[in-house]
């Protein structure tokens, strides 16, 4: 018998509703797929785990967050990549490896242009953060949320360094970024761009004489056992960014895309006091190992060699504003 009127649309709704909710009787799930590089219990890592928490809790378990730490689904630029591509939901990097995809990440890379970490956080929880985020998304990636990377600074297995001159002859490690390979190269040492993984046997082996990162990551990558001189020159606050595949949110309701908004939000003051005292225990662990730490620095050789770096990569008078505006920020 033909069912026709009521009956058959009654019927088609109903089959819509059973696939929607599936054979558990929850809606189907949505499992998320995330990458960062860094290992468990790292505060980026914990802070895309505390956001799958909220979102589970939130919709009854049907948005979840399945999280590979440590380099799983590969080194950041291919994460990246994948990302673009759909095959990666969330991805938690910093912004240098980014510099080459979207402009505007070069801006809050660019050294010394932050005059603390507190002008840093102002500078991206504002207006002007949420413009960067929002420049992700025409090269296929939706950016939610920014997480604290301290300061970035030099280390090496040979001198301390002190003054730019101290870098000559230098092999430093940098990110995939020419905006990183200029200032190291404008510091007068050798940039040699390389994935965060490679670094450890890079250094121990001589293959490099340094590189340059934050207290937690110098510590968390056991840097510090082979490379023993930190100098804290402070060079670069380039923050770390979450972002989602836009693949990924095409294909998702305004309000779950409003909960992982929501989310993505609440996660950035959890992680900040994870920061502030993972920075505090790493402190710790390297002065323990007995590491020369340099903070009698003068900073202003470093700034003064940076003037081709921001001629560079902040050419257009889209990106020299956006300089000048975090400058000016109060
Ligand atoms: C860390 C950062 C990573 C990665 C790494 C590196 O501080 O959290 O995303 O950029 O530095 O130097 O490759």
């Amino acid at each position: 018998m033909q069912k026709t009127g009521p009956v058959r649309r009654a019927l088609t709704a109903a089959a819509a509703l059973a696939l929607a909710v599936g054979v558990t009787g929850k809606a189907s799930a949505l499992v998320l797929k995330a990458a960062d590089t860094h290992a468990d219990g790292y505060p980026t890592v914990e802070a895309v785990e505390y956001m799958g928490r909220l979102l589970s809790e939130w919709t009854n378990g049907r948005i979840t967050i399945q999280m590979f730490p440590g380099r799983q689904l590969g080194e950041e630029k291919d994460t990246i990549e994948q990302t673009i591509l759909g095959a990666i939901d969330l991805n938690r990097v910093n912004l240098a490896p980014l510099n080459g995809v979207v402009p505007e990440t070069a801006v809050p890379a660019l050294p010394f242009i932050f005059r603390s970490i507190d002008h840093m956080r102002r500078v991206m929880d504002g207006e002007i953060g949420q413009e960067i985020l929002a420049a992700f998304e025409e090269h296929g990636m939706i950016g939610l949320a920014y997480y604290d990377s301290g300061a970035r600074s030099f280390y090496n297995t040979k001198r301390p360094i002190r003054t730019p001159e101290d870098m000559k002859g230098l092999k430093i490690r940098v990110q995939n970024s020419d905006l990183f390979v200029s200032m190291v190269e404008a510091l007068g040492a050798n940039a040699t761009p390389m994935e965060f993984g490679q670094v450890y046997e890079a250094l121990k082996t001589g293959v490099i004489d340094g590189a340059e990162n934050n207290w937690p990551s110098y510590e968390s990558t056991r840097h510090f056992e082979v490379a023993k001189y930190y100098s804290l020159d402070q060079h670069s606050m380039s923050p770390e960014v979450l972002i989602m595949s836009k693949k990924t949110w095409d294909g998702l309701s305004e309000a779950d895309r409003a909960l992982i908004r929501k989310a993505a939000a609440l996660s950035v003051p959890y992680m900040r006091e994870l920061w502030d005292r993972r920075v505090e225990e790493s402190k710790k662990i390297v002065l323990a190992a007995g590491n020369e730490i340099i903070e009698d620095i003068d900073k202003q050789p470093f700034i003064d060699a940076m003037k081709p770096v921001y001629e560079k990569f902040a050419a257009t008078p889209e990106l020299k504003s956006l300089v000048e505006r975090i400058q000016a920020f109060e």
